[in-house]
């Protein structure tokens, strides 16, 4: 039987059948990703075949080829990779610009990310209620108009007011959505406030370090009653890249790819090179800093030295 991996417990998985009914399933058997070492073989979204023994426990037998996936780095200095999820149609990116504040280095870590392995992604600014003086406003029309410039889908929303939320809602229909981010910024709030029934828990934002606690510990994904699936994941602190080349890492910034081409010569890291038309884009301030300084730290991902074991 064939199913889909709606719940990944570390352990084992919930797979809702074809046949409607969800199945309790542990793996068997070795899977793979190109020789990738991952924390966990298979990830919700994934499309599985399952068999269950005489005895009632039932297995993940074979996973079927994904459309793509979201992976990054399972920890800082960790050679494992952990896919996030499979099989997208879009990946929110749920980023707040206070309690917590996500960085622009994380954003487009995931951005690029997403842009290697081919999964649409939409910036989901929340907590926008929590912008009340002039100057942060300010602050965030810019960081949405900065990415809307570059092309992506950036939506300002508030699940504690509702701003928002219908077009979000829009965009959600008939698609497998992934909601990912830092641990506080309201990823779970947020399907709940789309799927009122759920009550998925919450948490508060530490006072001291201003960051979340880590509150959802499984990846899990939801049914919508208008179509399509909703993801919830743990927040995630840093998001490592893995496997990039570093000569394919513009391809991943869609402004620098476009202006790259103009680059005097053809393998041009945009990082020293005489003609280099991103230097002078960088300059002249048609690349932002901020973008730029985030491209240099996923190019220092690609440094063996880096990720080198400390004996
Ligand atoms: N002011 C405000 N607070 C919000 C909003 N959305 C969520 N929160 C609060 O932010 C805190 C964290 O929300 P969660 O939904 O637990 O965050 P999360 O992203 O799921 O966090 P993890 O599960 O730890 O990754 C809670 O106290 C929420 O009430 C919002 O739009 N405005
Ligand atoms: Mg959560
Ligand atoms: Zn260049």
């Amino acid at each position: 039987m064939d199913g889909l991996v709606i719940k990944n417990t570390g352990s084992w998985y919930v797979v809702h059948a074809d046949n409607g009914e969800d199945v309790n399933c542990k793996i068997k058997g070795n899977f793979r990703l190109k020789g990738i070492r991952t924390t966990n073989p298979v990830a919700v979204g994934d499309r599985v075949t399952i068999s269950v023994n005489p005895d009632g426990n039932a297995f993940i037998t074979a996973i079927q080829p994904r459309k793509n996936y979201i992976i990054r780095r399972a920890s800082n200095l960790s050679k494992e990779s952990h896919i996030i999820a499979a099989n997208l149609d879009c990946a929110f990116l749920v980023v707040t610009l206070a309690h917590p504040v996500t960085s622009t280095t994380f954003i487009d870590r995931f951005l690029a990310t997403a842009e290697a392995y081919r999964v649409p992604a939409v910036l989901l600014i929340n907590k926008v209620d929590l912008l009340t003086d002039d100057e942060d406003k300010e602050y965030c029309e810019a960081v949405a108009s900065l990415y809307r410039t570059i092309g992506y889908d950036v939506l300002e929303i508030s699940a504690l007011t509702g701003e928002g939320m219908t077009e979000l809602r829009e965009r959600l229909k008939d698609k497998i959505s992934l909601f990912s981010g830092n641990s506080g910024v309201g990823k779970s709030t947020i399907i709940n406030a789309l799927l009122p029934d759920l009550d998925l828990r919450t948490g508060s934002i530490s006072d001291m370090h201003d960051t979340g606690m880590h509150t959802t510990t499984f990846s899990e994904m939801f049914p919508l009653p208008e179509g399509g699936w909703i993801i919830d994941t743990p927040g995630i602190k840093g998001f490592g890249t893995i496997d990039f080349d570093k000569h394919e890492i513009a391809h991943f910034f869609p402004e620098i790819f476009k202006i790259s081409a103009d680059c005097k010569y053809g393998n041009c890291t945009h990082t020293h090179e005489p003609g280099c038309a991103v230097l002078k884009a960088l300059d002249d301030h048609y690349i932002s800093q901020s973008r730029y300084a985030s491209y240099l730290s996923i190019l220092d991902d690609t440094n063996p030295d880096k990720y080198r074991k400390p004996f």
